[in-house]
């Protein structure tokens, strides 16, 4: 068994203190973040040149004792691989030159290999596992079928993707073409981040919670769980944890427990200590602090990851995280102050 309490947290063994990470941890935040991604040029450029994306990598590891580290790059890496064309400009969000807009668009898509295609991924991930050298874990990801749809549908983001749900309604069998494509892909290019070296995998479902719960079951979960399934024929995949976050989703925690994952993300709509009643028993739990609460002062920050760990408990199986990405407004003293309660409340819980 491996002694990285991050790992130890996910396959549910005992841990000295309550691992931590966070979502989003490098980004915007950060001043070296923004000084990195300027000497880029762009977004893209930094994701696509695996030294830069090396650097931005072990950032937040060289400023606060967090316990993994997360591949940078983005979800949208897949549909530019297919043709879509990303960019990410400054202060807005990510677009895709090519949506998919019909029949044909999504008939003429095939999926990537991600040794040729998203080859600058794959040697990211074996660039930071050498600068790691062991000092923590590295998480690889990949959005889900769903939320990548979402996006390639509509071509940037929305706060309802009515054109994504609309094809699902209108045309089930054009939108299961395409999520079968891209769960296609999703799954080969997770095992190739395994096979480069990431120690553990993480699925972001970020739009599913839009999903009316008969259409979160057929146009996510199910590929959710085919993609869980599907891992577990590669050979470094299968023995790597994989992490499920479907965000808004905790009507349906039960079924994401059943795909076979190792654990589940949570926002911050649910009580961990619920989540963990309802579910704990069967798969690690990550997440689930505000992210609102970075906004507060230091002594509600502590008082609140503080509380946060008590509802948990100390059974196994806890990564604490926020329940979304840190955002770029956030001071990173607070990071800091979250990330040192953590560290002390986690101990004192679990007896560290
Ligand atoms: O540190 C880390 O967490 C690793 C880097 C990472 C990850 C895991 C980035 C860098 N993006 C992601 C995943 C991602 N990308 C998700 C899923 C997680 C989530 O819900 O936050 C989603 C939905 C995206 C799409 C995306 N890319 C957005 C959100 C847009 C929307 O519709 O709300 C944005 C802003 C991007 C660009 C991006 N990706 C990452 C960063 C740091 C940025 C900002 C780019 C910049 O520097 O301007």
């Amino acid at each position: 068994m491996s002694d990285h309490r991050f790992l130890r947290a996910l396959a549910r063994q005992p841990v000295d203190r309550t691992p931590v990470w966070i979502m989003r941890q490098a980004g915007r935040y950060l001043p070296e973040y923004r000084a990195t991604r300027a000497r880029a040029g762009s977004f893209v450029n930094l994701c696509k040149t695996p030294e830069l994306a090396c650097e931005v990598t072990l950032q937040p590891i060289a400023r606060y004792p967090l316990d993994a580290a997360i591949l940078f790059s983005d979800i949208l890496t897949i549909p530019d691989a297919m043709g879509l064309g990303l960019s990410v400009e400054e202060g807005a969000g990510p677009r895709l030159a090519k949506p998919m807009r019909t029949h044909a668009d999504i008939a003429a898509l095939t999926a990537p290999d991600p040794e040729m295609d998203l080859r600058y991924v794959m040697d990211a991930v074996r660039l930071i596992r050498r600068e790691l050298h062991d000092k923590v874990p590295l998480i690889g990801f990949a959005g889900s079928p769903w939320t990548l749809a979402c996006y390639m549908i509509e071509g940037q983001g929305s706060a309802s993707f009515a054109r994504a749900k609309a094809l699902a309604l209108d045309d089930p069998a054009t939108m299961h073409k395409l999520l079968d494509v891209v769960a296609r892909s999703v799954t080969a290019y997770l095992a190739a981040q395994a096979a480069a070296g990431a120690q553990a995998l993480m699925v972001f479902d970020t739009w599913g919670g839009l999903l009316a719960p008969d259409m979160f079951g057929e146009f996510s979960l199910h590929y959710l769980a085919r993609i869980a399934q599907s891992l577990q024929s590669h050979n470094a995949a299968k023995s790597t944890p994989l992490i499920l976050f479907s965000k808004g989703a905790n009507a349906h925690l039960e079924a994401l427990a059943d795909t076979g994952c190792a654990a589940l993300g949570l926002d911050w709509t649910i009580a961990l200590g619920e989540a963990r009643a309802r579910v704990g028993g069967r798969v690690a739990l990550q997440g689930n602090l505000d992210p609102a609460v970075l906004q507060a002062t230091p002594a509600v920050i502590a008082a609140e990851v503080e509380a946060a760990l008590a509802d948990f408990g100390a059974h196994p199986g806890h990564v604490f995280n926020l329940g979304h990405g840190v955002t770029p407004d956030v001071d990173p003293e607070r990071v800091k102050v979250m990330v040192d309660a953590v560290h002390a409340a986690g101990r004192r819980i679990r007896g560290g």
